[in-house]
């Protein structure tokens, strides 16, 4: 019977131990991929800042950028028309390149069609891989289309190849005219995959070799939808766009095109893109910069005064002077020498 009672009282000491034991330490809740919550690492998808869009073309000319992106419905093999416009008549194309997205896509070799063009079959430029969840993989391919484009206009579009979940396509298209300001143009592009369970995650793209001006920021994502309240975009460190619901699939299907206002310094400019509980990939940021006057340039140019006297009629006389002095002068020159 002691041995019983002894029995029973250290059975509740040991109860009592594990119970304080398990108060002590932590809970560490973890997510649907095994991690912490809140605590991406490097086998997550959704891990920030590892395939943010990074610099892909920079120009500086007299001229711009237009962009026409198209969402759709989370199927492989996007197909639509672009439709480029505000490119003045009489441009040359600078740069025109094609881009197509994919969620849960393996890195396949995609073949694309524009204005009846056929375009290579190509692997993605960029990839946001999820070692070990290869169904959340994002892939962003893209075509350059230089030839292809003219200016303003209607652009029909094919792809084929993939088998993940499309949402985002678009043509971008860069421009020169002597009529047109002078633009510094730099087209960062990715295949960013941005998720957080908990909290919020942010992903960074870097403009470097900026020259100061007034300009406009572009942002295109895809997969973006009506969840979360802390999503935003800053610029140089300032939310210009949020905090909120920012990205909500404007495109009509759940894919997102921004342009938005910014004033770029000299040297280098960052862009950040904020999501919470929103999966969303992040494939292009675009910053236009317009450009001042040099300062050596007064605005308006300069001006140079036409002289009346470059015209012929005052001249005659001074050519008849001359010629009368020629004669005199080749008279003389022989009685000269005879002289001597
Ligand atoms: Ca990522
Ligand atoms: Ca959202």
């Amino acid at each position: 019977m002691k041995k019983t009672v002894s029995g029973i009282m250290l059975t509740l000491l040991l109860i009592g131990m594990l119970t304080l034991t398990f108060n002590i330490t932590p809970v560490v809740a973890t997510d649907s991929l095994n991690d912490p919550l809140g605590t991406p690492n490097s086998s997550d998808p959704n891990l920030p800042g590892d395939h943010p869009p990074t610099t892909y073309f920079m120009w500086t000319g007299h001229g711009g950028l237009k962009i026409s992106a198209i969402g759709s419905p989370a199927a492989p093999n996007p197909s639509g028309s672009f439709n480029i416009s505000g490119i003045p008549a009489g441009s040359s194309i600078v740069k025109a390149v094609m881009y197509t997205t994919s969620f849960e896509q393996s890195p396949v070799s995609v073949s694309a069609t524009l204005s009846g063009n056929a375009l290579s079959a190509v692997t993605p430029f960029a990839h946001d891989a999820g070692t070990g969840y290869s169904y959340y993989d994002l892939c962003s391919w893209r075509w350059d289309v230089t030839a292809i484009v003219t200016g303003d206009g209607i652009y029909p579009f094919t792809t084929s190849g993939m088998a993940g979940q499309a949402f985002l396509s678009a043509l971008v298209v860069v421009y020169s005219n002597p009529s047109e300001p002078l633009r510094q143009v730099i087209i960062n592009d990715g295949a960013e995959s941005l998720y957080a369970e908990t909290g919020t995650e942010t992903s960074t793209s870097t403009f470097s070799n900026v020259q100061a001006g007034t300009g406009t920021l572009i942002i295109c994502t895809s997969a973006d939808d009506s969840l979360g309240t802390s999503e935003s975009i800053s610029f140089n460190g300032i939310v210009i766009l949020g905090p909120g619901d920012v990205f909500w699939g404007n495109l009509g299907y759940p894919a997102g095109l921004f342009h938005l206002s910014v004033s770029a310094v000299a040297g280098t400019n960052t862009v950040n893109v904020t999501t919470d509980i929103d999966w969303i990939g992040w494939h292009i940021a675009i910053l236009i910069s317009e450009l001042p006057p040099p300062a050596c340039m007064p605005v308006g140019g300069y001006s140079f005064p036409i002289q009346v006297q470059t015209k012929t009629e005052p001249i005659i006389p001074y050519i008849a002077l001359i010629a009368t002095l020629t004669a005199i002068f080749t008279k003389l020159r022989p009685k000269t020498k005879r002289k001597r």
